[in-house]
């Protein structure tokens, strides 16, 4: 019995410390991830109306995988709409929806089709005002 609580409580113990060096370990492999995704290879942008600005680029890593897609919705010449990917699954996707080149939609997406969560930067300071994250149901 006395061992079995101990256990217990290392576990408990160790699980609370891996949990809050976790979260900072998460945070900057997210930040890293981006970065890494900011400093990819782009492929040869496609300009799907003619007008000579590109409107669709995609990044690959090294495996030839893509990771990020961008779009230029308004054919202004910037991209406003990203959409990145996890093992060729969409997993988030973050939209400059005013068009300001500063994102105000940021949208979690599961499974690469279920919407997880959204943040939304409703007047465009660059600090998210609404946060709406759904449930598991189906
Ligand atoms: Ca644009
Ligand atoms: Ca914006
Ligand atoms: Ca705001």
């Amino acid at each position: 019995m006395r061992w079995l609580l101990l256990a217990v409580m290392m576990t408990s113990l160790g699980f609370q410390s891996a949990a809050a060096e976790g979260r900072e370990v998460d945070v900057k492999k997210l930040v890293d991830s981006f970065n890494a995704i900011e400093e990819g290879t782009p492929s040869e942008p496609y300009d799907s109306n003619g007008d000579g600005k590109a409107d669709l680029r995609e990044k690959q890593d090294e495996d030839g995988n893509k990771i990020m897609e961008m779009i230029d919705f308004n054919h202004d010449g910037v991209m406003d709409d990203f959409y990145y990917f996890t093992d060729g699954i969409i997993t988030l996707r973050k939209i400059d929806s005013n068009f300001d080149q500063k994102i105000d939609v940021w949208v979690y997406i599961k499974e690469g089709k279920y919407i997880e969560k959204y943040e939304r930067d409703m007047d465009y300071d660059g600090n998210v005002d609404q946060v709406k994250v759904f449930g598991e149901e189906g």
